[in-house]
């Protein structure tokens, strides 16, 4: 049913009527050129599912053809797809004026079908319909932090959509939807479990568990993957070591993988956190990162991948946490096997609302990256604060890093050319799967990202928003525009001006910069804003930490400079007086209040815009997001109160006049 979001973006709502006549014209009898294979049969039956509900009628259908099968009058359609990766489609006019998806692999003519759907649902007809479009990246991958026992790391929507319990026998038809979700957007790869990873997950029974899910997904294009756990040869294998360099841990690990791929021929590799909060690893016996990833890649051999996450920050965070990945990886660039891939967050801290792009992007170009992006809202206001992500990750994958050759750009998506993304999953077992109807929004948009790193966040939420409620440009324009603003708004009222980490210890929700007292001090929200009587913010020129350094010089320069830096990135980078002036003429002090105020305002006009919208969305889904909406009005003042009676204490600041006093 519509109205609980259970079908997220799939729902194909019927057509106007106008509409409805022009796309019909362009149908005809849903044919297939060459042998259906069950790849082609999830594309036809998706197809027929969206145009019927669509349509409002059975029967009509589009014509699927392999590149080298089409008759004779339209060979010439599958001319732009010469050269491009798998998964690449064309969708166009035959020669009679029937809409045709054409494809080089079955695989792309499954993401054709669903791009073909998108087109008609977000309301476009299909008179003069030419797309070609390929896959930018080859890795586009969910991480789900789903433990075996049902709970998610970091979920705020309920408990894992995984029953191991019931699994293999019985397979929760949920998670077919869940595949044709992701399908629909590109989405190729999947991993089940979390990096905090129970060995429980390579036992026999749980591979007998997951060879279900990979055969009930492989139709829909996703492969599944595994996080390991380091320790598993001692865990279950009764080895006294998990030593990589040790012959009878290699040997545990090759069996381990033929046990596997025995069941699953074509399971994608392994996932690892290692040496990282507490996590075992290569380091527990003197060995490097590199030793430990290429010994699993080994393992593996040309059938998997090892995906292997820079996310450490073990020792020496006295110094500065966010420089730790680097100085770790950076010295092991061209020491991995060709089937490792080094997963990078897209900042160098930890999935805040804003932060610069990582440095080991452009700086590791003989190593395979992913980039790793947090679609479950950690530091975000969890499921409840509307914050569409699209803006945040573009930003990233936008990024110069300055390592281009001869002074041209290198994005941080170009560095991602021969691995991919992998998005930390928002999904659990509510109704709508993400907590919030617009999380969906964060789900789908990681998706179209990864697909396409050009696409623009507008576009994003334009078509989700369309195909999600309702297709009126009346309705998608308006929410369009306030979801792309809405990322600025949490940043605004959470960690304005290059703040970052003030979130409350542990969980993580709501503010708490002035907790100075756990044991390890790079959790301290005060390590990161560095407040005292003469100023805030964290100085990482050549004067601090110097983090600085770790880009590019060209990257550097821009964010070296207080007074003509992007004002974003200003406390990042930087540790200033209370009373030095912004760019806008302000006083830090009262700059920072202008953010909050900012932020504050943001929340209150999406909450009163949506209000205005209520005809457009059914009453049930309107209410869920308008009651979301109220709690995080009431916890965006909330922030700005605390933040600015705790800062204001600490510099001994007024507020500006005129400012509403903290309640
Ligand atoms: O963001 C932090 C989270 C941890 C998480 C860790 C990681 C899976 O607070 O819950 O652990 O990052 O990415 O490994």
């Amino acid at each position: 049913r519509a109205e609980d979001g259970h079908a997220l973006w799939l729902r194909y709502a019927p057509l106007d009527e106008a509409t409805a006549i022009a796309v019909n014209a362009r149908l005809g009898p849903p044919e297939l050129f060459g042998n259906s294979s069950p790849m082609t049969q999830a594309a036809q039956s998706e197809l027929s599912r969206g145009f019927d509900a669509m349509l409002g009628q059975s029967g009509r259908g589009v014509i699927l053809a392999r590149a080298g099968q089409l008759p004779g009058g339209d060979s010439g359609l599958a001319e732009p797809l010469a050269g491009l990766p798998s998964g690449g489609y064309r969708i166009a006019q035959r020669h009679d004026g029937r809409v045709a998806v054409v494809a080089n692999d079955d695989i792309g003519l499954l993401y054709g079908s669903f791009a073909l759907l998108r087109h008609v649902a977000s309301g476009a007809n299909l008179d003069a319909i030419d797309v070609t479009s390929a896959p930018a990246l080859p890795l586009r991958m969910l991480d789900h932090w789903d433990n075996p026992d049902g709970f998610v790391e970091r979920g705020y929507a309920g408990r894992s959509i995984f029953n191991w319990w019931l699994l293999p026998d019985h397979l929760d038809p949920r998670l077919i939807d869940y595949a044709r979700a992701n399908a629909s957007i590109g989405i190729n790869a999947v991993v089940v479990n979390n990096v905090n990873a129970s060995a429980l997950m390579l036992t026999p029974r749980y591979i007998e568990k997951l060879a279900r899910l990979a055969d009930a997904w492989r139709p829909l294009g996703i492969r599944v993957w595994l996080s390991a756990r380091f320790s598993a040869p001692r865990d279950l294998g009764g080895l006294s070591t998990a030593d990589p360099l040790d012959p009878q841990v290699r040997r545990w690990w090759k069996d381990k993988a033929d046990e596997i791929y025995r069941a699953i021929p074509d399971f994608g590799g392994f996932l690892v956190k290692a040496n990282s909060e507490g996590q075992p690893g290569p380091q527990d016996y003197g060995r490097t990162h590199a030793d430990g990833a290429n010994m699993l890649a080994q393992a593996l051999g040309g059938r998997g991948t090892v995906i292997w996450r820079a996310f450490v920050y073990a020792s020496g965070s006295e110094t500065d946490r966010v420089k730790l990945a680097y100085e770790e990886f950076k010295p092991l660039d061209g020491k991995f096997a060709s089937n490792v891939i080094l997963q990078v967050k897209n900042g160098p801290l930890d999935f805040q609302p804003r932060e610069p792009f990582h440095p080991l992007f452009g700086a590791m170009p003989h190593t395979r990256l992913m980039l790793e992006a947090q679609i479950t809202k950690e530091y975000l206001g969890f499921a409840t604060h509307l914050a569409f992500l699209a803006p945040l990750w573009a930003e990233a994958l936008g990024a110069d890093t300055g390592h281009g050759e001869a002074g041209r750009a290198l994005t941080v998506a170009q560095t991602l050319a021969q691995g991919g993304m992998a998005g930390v999953a928002n999904t659990g077992s509510d109704r709508n799967w993400t907590g919030g109807h617009f999380d969906q929004a964060n789900w789908y948009a990681f998706g179209r990202l990864a697909w396409n790193p050009d696409l623009s966040a507008d576009e994003i939420a334009r078509e989700w928003a369309a195909q999600t409620f309702s297709r009126d440009p009346a309705f998608t324009v308006p929410v369009a525009e306030t979801m792309v603003g809405s990322r600025q708004a949490v940043v605004d009222y959470m960690t304005p001006l290059g703040l970052a980490h003030q979130m409350g210890t542990g969980h993580h929700y709501g503010p708490a910069p002035w907790v100075s007292d756990l044991s390890r001090p790079e959790w301290n929200p005060t390590y990161y804003n560095r407040a005292d009587k003469s100023g805030i913010g964290f100085d990482r020129t050549v004067t601090g930490s110097d983090a600085l350094a770790q880009y590019a010089p060209s990257v550097a320069v821009h964010w070296a400079d207080a007074a003509t830096m992007d004002e974003d990135y200003l406390l990042w980078f930087h540790h200033l007086q209370w009373d030095y002036q912004t760019q806008s003429g302000r006083t830090l002090w009262r700059e920072l209040v202008a953010r909050y105020d900012r932020g504050v305002a943001a929340v209150d006009a999406m909450a009163a815009q949506w209000a205005d919208l209520a005809s457009y969305v059914d009453a049930r889904r309107h209410r869920d997001v308008a009651d979301f909406l109220a709690i995080q009005k009431r916890e965006a003042h909330w922030w700005r109160d605390a933040s600015i009676a705790y800062f204001g204490a600490v510099c001994g600041c007024d507020l500006p006049p005129g400012t509403r006093t903290p309640a």
